[in-house]
């Protein structure tokens, strides 16, 4: 594996699954790998899991790491080409790539949607421009319409959950004040569509009218307007609020029947919950549910330790 932008850069999907599965039991066996080498982490936005259960792989494989605020802790870093740089950012993307990949072996990169412009953000701009200026593999901490360190996380949380063959998975769109990416509803369905391809998982997606995602990302999932209908015999409920692809990082409805509670459990078929995190309480999800042994959340973060490992892994063992 060279870079890890998107489920594309995967070649065996059950065998990353499989591979921070046994890196879980197993987490100092590939030590050797990363030693003297160098994991570099640029935030452009704000991070809990995804810059500790990074840093904690990395680690496990005996990479170095340095990480950097972007922005905050940087310059300013300008994306477009042939501009004249007269705006508050003071250094092109074209050096700073180049140079952070001299002192970097891996970059991994956070850059949210702007969600102003769809089409500057559904190009990946930031992850593209690195992937082309820094010599060195990138990997996708979330970018402005993926997550997939989180997709791979998901996938071995329900491969250890699951209690039937073929369990079904629903996607729904839970209710926000605040217009959020839809990088980690994109990335689920990416996912999900795939171990559905394969028989592993039934896929059901349920948002309000006016929040279809991307066709590329939805693909065949099945769609179901109605929540209630979307939860029957449900196994895993996997909840996330995303702003409309449609009407363009707008908030459509804040309809609060959309939040999942006992009741949404009660209707599935003993379903676990998950969530990406971080959540808000009791806007998005009940406390009942979130503290109740329906809860995979915690265990969901726990895993996202593992899927960057064997993510990392791979990497390493290409260069
Ligand atoms: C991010 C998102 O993509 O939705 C990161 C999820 C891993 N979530 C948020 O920005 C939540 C912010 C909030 O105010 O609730």
């Amino acid at each position: 594996m060279t870079n890890f932008l998107s489920l594309a850069d995967v070649t065996d999907l059950d065998a990353l699954i499989q591979s921070g599965r046994d890196a879980k039991t197993n987490p100092f066996t590939d030590q050797h790998l990363g030693k003297n080498k160098t994991i570099g982490l640029l935030f452009f936005n704000s991070s809990l899991r995804t810059r500790l259960s990074t840093q904690k792989a990395a680690q496990n494989l005996g990479l170095n790491v340095i990480t950097m605020n972007v922005g905050q802790d940087s310059w300013g870093l300008e994306m477009e080409e042939g501009v004249i740089m007269d705006s508050d950012k003071a250094e092109h993307v074209r050096e700073a790539a180049a140079v952070i990949g001299r002192y970097c072996d891996i970059i991994g990169i956070r850059a949210f949607a702007g969600l102003q412009d769809r089409e500057l953000d559904y190009k990946e701009q930031v992850m593209n421009q690195f992937a082309k200026y820094a010599n060195v593999p990138i990997v996708n901490l979330e970018s402005a319409t993926r997550h997939p360190l989180q997709s791979l996380a998901d996938c071995i949380t329900i491969e250890e959950a699951k209690t039937k063959a073929r369990p079904k998975v629903v996607l729904t769109w839970l209710p926000h004040f605040k217009p959020l990416p839809q990088a980690v509803a994109n990335s689920f369905c990416e996912w999900m569509n795939a171990r559905a391809h394969s028989g592993d998982v039934e896929f059901v997606v349920t948002h309000p009218k006016g929040y279809e995602l991307a066709p590329e990302f939805v693909g065949n999932a099945r769609i179901i307007y109605n929540q209630d209908e979307a939860f029957e015999g449900a196994d895993f409920i996997y909840g996330k609020n995303w702003s409309s692809y449609t009407h363009y990082g707008q908030v459509l409805t804040k309809d609060p029947s959309w939040a999942v509670t006992m009741d949404d459990i009660r209707r599935s078929d003993n379903g676990k919950f998950m969530h990406c995190l971080p959540v808000r309480r009791n806007l998005k999800v009940s406390d009942q549910v979130l503290d109740s042994p329906h809860s995979l959340v915690i265990e969901q973060a726990a895993n996202r330790e593992w899927s960057a490992q064997a993510v990392l892994k791979e990497i390493l063992k290409s260069l």
